[in-house]
């Protein structure tokens, strides 16, 4: 299954969030720059002000008149959302250097304190400030000292540390560019993604391309002339191994060049995994044979070619095993045609995702057109509830004019249903957002935790099936608020929360953005197999990120998920059967 995920940030208007990050940069800016107190502060008090005022941005016509905004930031806010950019925001950008931001994440340091070390120390990245450091430099500084120049050293030193293993969403871009160029290089016949990539994991080490070409001589020499190389770790005739940079993040990537008679065990060799390959190669063994990244050796010394992975695990009497089944389990045995492993093809709808309404970017009509566009048959729009300030939740009202904006449009439209949602948040205390007076006339709710991580299991667990057993809860999204590599999450008795899903027929979230992918494939397997329906959604905040459906099927079938499982596989009727039963 390929990706189409379009470059990301494609001409996305402001949102809130938007506008209020581009404000705190200001003035970070500003303090940087060693402006005076009382400007900087203008800035972030015109965020607050902004962040206060529930109403979308759309409808604030003169933001001047909100407490706490000025004429001259309110002019800042007017460029922001008519042109999406500000050209003071453009100047700072320019002058302050780049490598400044990234030492803000260092415990300790802010704007002010980044400020004096590029004033007075010549600070420009991590690098000149590890120099000062070292020189004895930062202590002599006004507000720092001795201690405050080691800590800095040791920040500087874990934030230079590479992660041993890269999230999904970290490698996108790079596998989004690089399938590109390789498309583009003539001498290439075919290639492939291969690795723990193609396999769906949730993190991977490296990129591992499998390439087939006549003439690898060219084609390794194209490879290594490509942008964003930052080191060339190997470069041979049949491998070629490099570091790429994307943004802040390095990526490794492996190369393999084959003739095409070999394409098809080469990928199949290289996407793995290491104990599916083991298995294999017993399964071979046993017939005495010799699987090789080349073919397949018979004792007698025959080798076979195969043109696609297909043909050979055809020629061992197996199905073509998916790639996310591949982890060496028991997929040989218990893989067959029969088991309707959930595909693309097989989703009908997209059940959570935001608009302008709330924190998201598009319009509904806009989401709808994209939703239609990818061939739905339905979908709901989900935005965030009155709790969720940052994100400009709904109050009450504003989610009942949504409401009927949303029924008029459905109205205009025989082949498509758009069902009314709602993403309401499990507040602190296990209440909900709304009472059920507002819920009972919402087709679809959604309820989720955003808030106070840091509670026991048993309060956590609490507030989940509080949810659950409110009759108009539909679905638990992202169950356990992880974001991979960045946060744990909150703490859930998962066992417990998949026997009170079962029990009150509460729908399980596959969160597909690929920073949560949650549930995991191996929470997904208990849910499926306990009878817990299950249902995968973007949680979309731009219409490019309900691409991000393809990297949730991946983990479902990573989770061995059947199209059955997946109501948002089911047809509208039957959907919305589900969803109004027991009201
Ligand atoms: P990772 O760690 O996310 O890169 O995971 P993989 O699976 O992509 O691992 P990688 O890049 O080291 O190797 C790609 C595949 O090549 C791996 O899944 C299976 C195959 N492979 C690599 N080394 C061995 C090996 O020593 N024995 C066997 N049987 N297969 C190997
Ligand atoms: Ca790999
Ligand atoms: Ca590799
Ligand atoms: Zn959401």
């Amino acid at each position: 299954m390929e990706e189409k995920l379009s470059e990301v940030n494609s001409m996305s208007q402001m949102n809130k969030k938007d506008v209020l990050n581009a404000l705190e940069r200001i003035a970070v800016y500003l303090e940087i720059k060693g402006e005076n107190a009382f400007r900087v502060s203008a800035y972030r008090k015109a965020a607050q002000a902004l962040e206060r005022d529930e109403r979308p941005l759309s409808e604030i016509e003169d933001p001047s008149k909100l407490k706490g905004i000025g004429k001259g930031t309110a002019g800042i806010i007017n460029d922001l959302l008519e042109e999406g950019e500000t050209s003071l925001l453009k100047e700072l950008e320019k002058e302050i250097p780049d490598g400044l931001l990234p030492l803000l994440k260092l415990p300790g340091l802010g704007g002010k304190k980044i400020g004096k070390l590029y004033q007075q120390l010549e600070v420009t990245d991590a690098g000149t400030l590890r120099k000062a450091c070292e020189a004895g430099q930062v202590q002599e500084l006004d507000g720092f000292g001795k201690k405050t120049e080691q800590k800095i050293l040791e920040a500087l030193e874990e934030l230079g540390k590479r992660p041993d293993r890269l999230a999904l969403a970290q490698v996108l871009p790079a596998a989004f560019d690089l399938r590109q160029r390789l498309a583009s290089i003539d001498e290439i016949e075919r290639f492939e993604l291969a690795g723990s990539f193609r396999r769906g994991r949730e993190t991977v080490k490296d990129l591992d391309f499998i390439i087939s070409t006549e003439d690898p001589k060219t084609v390794g020499k194209r490879l290594v002339s490509m942008d964003h190389i930052t080191e060339i770790i190997g470069h041979g005739d049949t491998k070629v191994s490099l570091e790429l940079q994307y943004g802040d993040i390095i990526v490794p990537v492996d190369f393999r060049m084959v003739k095409d008679e070999s394409f098809a065990t080469t990928l199949h060799h290289f996407t793995g995994s290491k104990d599916h390959n083991v298995l294999m190669r017993q399964l071979a063994k046993e017939r005495d044979e010799k699987i090789s990244e080349y073919g397949v050796e018979e004792d007698t010394g025959t080798e076979h070619h195969f043109s696609t992975e297909e043909e050979f695990f055809a020629h061992f009497g197996l199905p073509y095993i998916p790639p996310e089944l591949r982890e060496g389990m028991d997929e040989l045995e218990r893989y067959d045609e029969k088991y309707e492993l959930i595909e693309q093809d097989d989703i009908r709808a997209d059940l959570h995702m935001h608009t302008t309404w709330s924190d998201g970017a598009q319009s509904i009509k806009e989401m709808v057109n994209v939703c239609r566009d990818k061939g739905y048959d339905y979908m709901a729009i989900t935005d965030h509830s009155e709790y969720l300030k940052v994100a400009n939740g709904l109050t009450a009202e504003r989610l009942k004019r949504q409401h009927e904006e949303i029924r008029e449009l459905n109205e205009s439209m025989k082949d498509f249903t758009i069902f009314t949602g709602v993403e309401m948040d499990i507040l602190p205390d296990g209440t909900l957002d709304y009472p059920d007076e507002v819920l009972k006339e919402v087709d679809f709710v959604i309820a989720s935790i955003h808030s106070s991580f840091q509670q026991s299991e048993r309060k956590i667990m609490d507030r989940l099936e509080n949810a659950c057993r409110n009759p108009h809860v539909a679905m638990i999204a992202h169950p356990t608020g992880r974001l991979i590599g960045r946060r744990k999450g909150y703490p859930v008795d998962m066992e417990r929360l998949l026997e009170v899903a079962k029990e009150t027929g509460t729908i399980l979230e596959l969160n597909a953005n690929p920073h949560r992918l949650d549930l995991s494939a191996e929470w997904l397997k208990k849910a499926q197999d306990k009878g817990v329906k299950l249902s995968i959604n973007t949680d979309a905040h731009r219409f490019d990120m309900l691409d991000y459906m393809t990297l949730g099927i991946k983990t479902g079938r990573r989770g061995w998920l059947k199209q059955e499982t997946v109501v948002n596989t089911w047809p509208a009727d039957r959907f919305k059967k589900l969803i109004w039963k027991n009201r």
